[in-house]
Parts: structure tokens; C-alpha cells; sequence
């Protein structure tokens, strides 16, 4: 058989193949990768970069500051394009390589497409051990990427260039599955990266991707419908699915026909707006007090696009119905089968519409769809007064969302870890699908700003605000700088509490000494005093400090229109949540220990498990 070929490096037919893979958006046929962050060193710089060089023009490369950072940047890239589109990050090896692992776990969790490059050693080992080698002195075969194999959907080493062949194909099957999808490591070694190979010219022809929508298996939607018809008490929960399916339409028609009130996870939140008459809010550890009321009482829960998560089911024991009976509506069968669940392998948006028609005329009992609405009602009052303005010194977190809100009502907010993520979670006032992004799947410390960089470069028009705790920020700031360079303005609202706030009141509540969290608490010569202000403005951002509320809100508004990167940083009490709303989660307290306190709080944990369902 005779097919043209090309003769180009393994790099090059990488970055080639990158360029022809396309999608199509709101009628519009795009490149399905959004661009490469790139952070080059030995490993990654004479090859891929070489390569990168030469697409410059098709397929842009952005120099982050640190391979974790523009991994999630990338990720949230993914996660703000509803996963329709995606990049790719390459780095050199070892350090620069690991730096990403933690990212990949990141992915992983969150279900997010990434495809990682990082470089390897010789694929010859003539030159062995390399700069940056790390050297198994049982098995030839192991590099540092190994790392990457249990955190990547799908992980290849490539010895060889014609092996890039077979593999980028199963990459991008992986990235486009929306039930396989998760990151991609294709461990580059280095010499073969500039290896040359005559590539057949059809491996580099255009692609174009289009969703694939899963749909529901007969007798499977069969069990489903007939439970929930059978239903007197149901409630859907909304996970992340819900958004990557783009069902949010669906979801509210479905809703509103059978009056079944939803409640929405971390990653769900936003699919119906806040305002929505059957939109409870937060559910679980973190949840209003009318999603948790109602989700206690449900018979029927229809779990969609969820993975189930402990804070989610308050580590099983928010469900207290005897006979409650879960509908696992997703597209991965390893989620739609969770915990005795009735398995619904689908599309969320195929699913929902498909029990839409099924249960045509049936409506559940008003009596409960009037107590949810009553229930929203008693919740809105207890989240207004935690959110409302105040003078007091040292603010609550709840009265800097309230702040933040009031100021940027239009915003897509940006968090990830600390105290922040349960109130935001209870509080924040989300609209439009994907104007909530919360990485609190793995709850990264240091996603925040560098998955702010990603969301910005996903949706440029949005006004991307970021919320980020002193912990947070001090582990990861360095894309400020990026942010910067790429135009990518993001509002990053600081707020320091001298220390790991939430760790602490979880210390404390779990009976411990308060010991290591707060920085006044750590062992310490001189108690650090941050100016975050100074920090920001260092890398070149507009920053200010602020005194009260009042004036966070009168910065917010006055730096709206900056033209870079801002941060204002206020300080913050550690020690104040909202008490309204929450559920008990399992953090497991010591069983033997000379603390009164821990011996109580062991006693109050032993009753707390007895509510926890098995299975
Ligand atoms: C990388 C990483 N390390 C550790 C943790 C555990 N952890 C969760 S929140 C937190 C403290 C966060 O501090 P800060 O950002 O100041 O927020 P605060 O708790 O004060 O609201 C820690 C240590 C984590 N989630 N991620
Ligand atoms: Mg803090």
C-alpha cells in the first residue's frame, strides 16, 4: 500500500495532529485544543518546543510560572468550555514533569480533559543517568512519569515515533468520552521527540468532535421510571453532569412538570439559577437548610451527573427515609451504580428528557413541592442575614460574598479550597450554567488563581472573580504574573485570616488543642505579617487593602474596569461560618487520647455514625 507520507519529527506530528482536531461551538467549527502551556527545560525544549514553535500561529503557546499552575489552568479551561474543548501542557522532565502529577489527581477526580506532555529520559539510555534522572536500579523501564499512570485516564510512554500514531488517536478518544474523559499523559521521551518518521499524510487530516450522547439502556430506564412515579417524597440532586451535558434546560422543564425540587453539588451548582422557585441550593455538608430538610425525607433521589461525593451525602447519612432509593443517572456506569442505586447509564440532557415524557401527567404530591418552596423561603432569610453588610472589624467570609455579590452581580466566580468553598457553596447567587466554578472535587489549595487564568481564556467576555483564603494564595500565586502578560483579567478577592482558618475550627471541633493552623498557633520566632497588597503589586497587579466592607465594595466597583489583574485583600475572622444550614461529615476522631475534649468529641462521633447507611 502505497500512502503519502511526511517526514517530521515525533514532535512535530504531535503538534500537527493537534492543529487538525476540531469541534464545533454554537454552529462554528473551532480548534478542540484551546492552546499548549509550555514550561520548557531539557526533556521538552529542543523537541517539543521546536515543534510548537513552528503551529505558533495555529495553535498558541503560553509560558505559565509553574507546571502545577498552568495544569489548572488548563483543567479549568475545560471545565469553564463544558469540556468541549481542551489544552495541552508540556513540561521538561523530572521536576517540571512531577510538578503536574498533582494537577492530573486534579483531573482525574474532577472528570476534566487535560492532555499532559511531559518529557522523559532517553528512550536509548546511552546517556544515562540524565540530569534530573531518577534512577531505579531494579527495573530499566521505570522513569519519575510513572507517577502520572495512577492519576491519568489514559498513560503511554513513546519509545518509538511511530507509537504516537496509535496513541494520540486513543488520546483523543479519551478526551472526548463523556464518561472516559479525565487527563492524558503521553510521557515524551526526549531523544524521540526529534527522532523523524514518515507519518502518513491522513493521520494529520481535519477531525471534527462532536458529543457523543449516551443514550439510556431500555430495562434500565424502565426500573428507573417506574421508582420515581411510585415516589412521593423525590428530589433530584445536580452534579457537574448536569453542566457538561449542557441539560440545564432540560433539567428545569422536568423539574417544573413533575414539581420535584432540585438541589445542586459543588460541581452542579448553576445548573438552574438561583432564583429558580425549585432550586433548593447547596446540598449535603454544605447545604441550605431546605435542600438537607427535604433530602433527609426523600424516598426518591435522582442523582444526576453526580459523583456522590461524602460532602454530598453527608457521608451517607443525610438520606434517613428506611426506604429512600437512589436513581444514579449518569453516564459513567462506575457512578450510576453507587451505593445500591438504581443504574441510569445516560446523557443527563437524553436522560432527563427521555423520564420527561415517560412520566407525562404524573406530578407528585403539591403538598411537598409547597413544603420545598417554604423550606427556600426560611433559607433565603438565614442566608440574607448572613450575607448583609456590616462594620464590624474583622468580617465574616458570608459578609464578603455578600460584598462580592452586590458588587459584581454579573461575576463567574472562581474558588477551590479552605473555608470559602462550604459558604460559597451555601450563599453565592449563581445564574448563568457555569458562572459558579468550584474545583472541590480534589479541593486544590492553589487552584484558585491559576483556574481563574483558565476560566478567563475560556470565556473572555466573562467577568471572572476569584476568591482565594491567605493559605491559598501563599501556595499559589505565581499566575498572577501569567495573567498579567496574557490580558486575562481576573478581580482576586483576598481574604486573610492569618492562617488555615477552616482547619482549625475543623481542629477544634474534632476536640484538638488549636495547634498548627493559625499562623499565631505555629511554632514561629517572628509571626509573619503579609502584606498581600505589596506581594500582588510586586508581579504587577493593581492591588489595594481594605478596612471594612464598605470599602471592599466601593474598590470592587472603582477597579471593575482596571486593566489588568487586581487584588484586594481584606482581613478576615477565622473563627465565623454560617450556623444555618450543614450536615455532620465522618471525620474520624481519635479513639484513645489524654484531651477531655477529643474524648468528648469521640463520644458525639460514635452517635454521629450511627446515622451513617452502609452499602
Ligand atoms: C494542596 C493542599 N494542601 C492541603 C490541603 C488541606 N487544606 C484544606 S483547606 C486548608 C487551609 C486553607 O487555608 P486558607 O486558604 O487560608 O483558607 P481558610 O481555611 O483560612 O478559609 C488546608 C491546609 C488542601 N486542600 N490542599
Ligand atoms: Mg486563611
Amino acid at each position: 500500500m502505497s500512502q503519502k507520507t511526511v517526514r517530521l519529527t515525533m514532535a512535530q506530528a504531535v503538534a500537527r495532529f493537534m492543529t487538525a482536531q476540531k469541534t464545533v461551538i454554537a454552529g462554528e467549527t473551532v480548534p478542540i485544543f484551546g492552546g499548549v502551556f509550555a514550561i520548557f527545560g531539557h526533556g521538552n525544549v529542543a523537541g517539543v518546543g521546536e515543534a510548537l514553535y513552528g503551529v505558533k500561529d495555529t495553535l498558541p503557546t503560553y509560558r505559565g510560572q509553574n507546571e502545577q499552575g498552568m495544569a489548572h489552568a488548563a483543567i479549568a479551561y475545560a471545565k469553564a468550555s463544558f469540556r468541549r474543548r481542551f489544552m495541552a501542557v508540556t513540561s521538561s522532565i523530572g521536576p517540571g514533569a512531577l510538578n503536574m502529577v498533582t494537577a492530573a489527581a486534579l483531573a482525574h477526580v474532577n472528570r476534566l480533559p487535560v492532555l499532559l506532555l511531559p518529557g522523559d529520559v532517553f528512550a536509548n539510555r546511552l546517556p544515562d543517568p540524565v540530569l534530573q534522572q531518577v534512577e531505579d536500579w531494579g527495573d530499566g523501564t521505570v522513569s519519575a512519569n510513572d507517577c502520572f499512570r495512577p492519576v491519568s485516564r489514559y498513560f503511554d510512554r513513546i519509545t518509538r515515533p511511530e507509537q504516537i500514531i496509535p496513541a494520540l488517536r486513543r488520546a483523543m478518544q479519551v478526551l472526548t468520552d463523556p464518561a472516559e474523559c479525565g487527563p492524558v499523559t503521553l510521557s515524551l521521551c526526549q531523544d524521540v521527540q526529534a527522532e523523524a518518521y514518515d507519518y502518513p499524510e491522513s493521520f494529520f487530516a481535519e477531525k471534527v468532535w462532536v458529543p457523543r450522547r449516551i443514550m439510556p439502556d431500555a430495562d434500565e430506564f424502565a426500573t428507573a421510571a417506574a421508582a420515581i412515579k411510585l415516589s412521593k417524597k423525590p428530589v433530584i440532586i445536580a452534579g457537574g453532569g448536569v453542566l457538561y451535558s449542557e441539560a440545564s434546560e432540560s433539567l428545569a422543564a422536568f423539574a417544573e412538570e413533575h414539581g420535584i425540587p432540585v438541589m445542586e453539588t459543588q460541581a452542579g451548582k448553576s445548573a438552574l439559577p438561583h432564583g429558580h422557585e425549585l432550586n433548593m441550593g447547596s446540598v449535603g455538608v454544605t447545604g441550605s437548610s431546605a435542600s438537607n430538610v427535604l433530602a433527609e425525607e426523600a424516598d426518591v433521589v435522582i442523582a444526576v451527573g453526580t459523583r456522590l461525593q461524602d460532602f454530598t451525602t453527608g457521608s451517607w447519612a443525610l438520606f434517613k427515609n428506611e426506604a429512600v432509593k437512589i436513581v444514579g443517572l449518569n453516564v459513567q456506569p462506575f457512578d450510576a451504580g453507587k451505593h445500591e442505586a438504581l443504574p441510569l447509564v445516560s446523557d443527563a440532557r437524553v436522560g432527563l428528557e427521555a423520564l420527561d415524557a415517560a412520566l407525562m401527567g404524573w406530578q407528585v404530591d403539591s403538598d411537598w413541592t409547597h413544603k420545598a418552596m417554604r423550606e427556600k423561603d426560611k433559607w433565603l432569610e438565614a442566608a440574607d442575614a448572613a450575607t448583609g453588610p456590616t462594620n464590624a472589624e474583622l468580617p465574616s467570609d458570608a459578609q464578603v460574598i455578600g460584598a462580592v455579590q452586590r458588587a459584581r452581580q454579573k461575576a463567574t466566580l472562581v474558588c477551590a479550597a479552605g473555608g470559602l468553598p462550604g459558604e460559597l457553596h451555601k450563599l453565592w447567587k449563581a445564574d448563568a450554567p457555569g458562572s459558579y466554578h468550584l474545583e472541590y472535587g480534589f479541593s486544590t489549595m492553589g487552584y484558585e488563581i491559576a483556574g481563574g487564568l483558565g476560566v478567563k481564556l475560556a470565556r473572555p467576555e466573562d467577568d471572572v472573580v476569584v476568591m482565594v483564603g491567605d493559605g491559598s494564595y501563599m501556595m499559589l500565586n505565581s499566575e498572577i504574573v501569567s495573567s498579567i502578560m496574557l490580558g486575562a483579567k481576573l478581580t482576586i478577592v483576598l481574604l486573610d485570616n492569618a492562617g488555615y482558618g477552616c482547619i482549625n475550627r475543623l481542629q477544634m471541633a474534632t476536640g484538638g488543642a488549636n495547634f498548627n493552623n493559625l499562623l499565631k498557633d505555629t511554632h514561629h520566632v517572628t509571626l509573619p505579617g503579609i502584606d498581600f497588597a505589596a506581594h500582588a503589586a510586586a508581579m504587577g497587579a493593581v492591588s489595594r487593602k481594605v478596612g471594612s466592607i464598605a470599602e471592599l465594595e466601593a474598590a470592587l466597583a472603582e477597579t471593575a474596569d482596571a486593566d489588568r489583574t487586581t487584588v484586594i485583600v481584606i482581613d478576615t475572622d477565622p473563627l465565623i461560618t454560617t450556623d444555618s444550614g450543614g450536615h455532620w461529615w465522618d471525620v474520624a476522631v481519635p479513639e484513645v487520647s489524654e484531651r477531655s475534649a477529643v474524648n468528648a468529641a469521640r463520644e458525639g462521633y460514635l452517635k454521629a455514625l450511627q446515622a451513617q447507611r452502609i452499602g
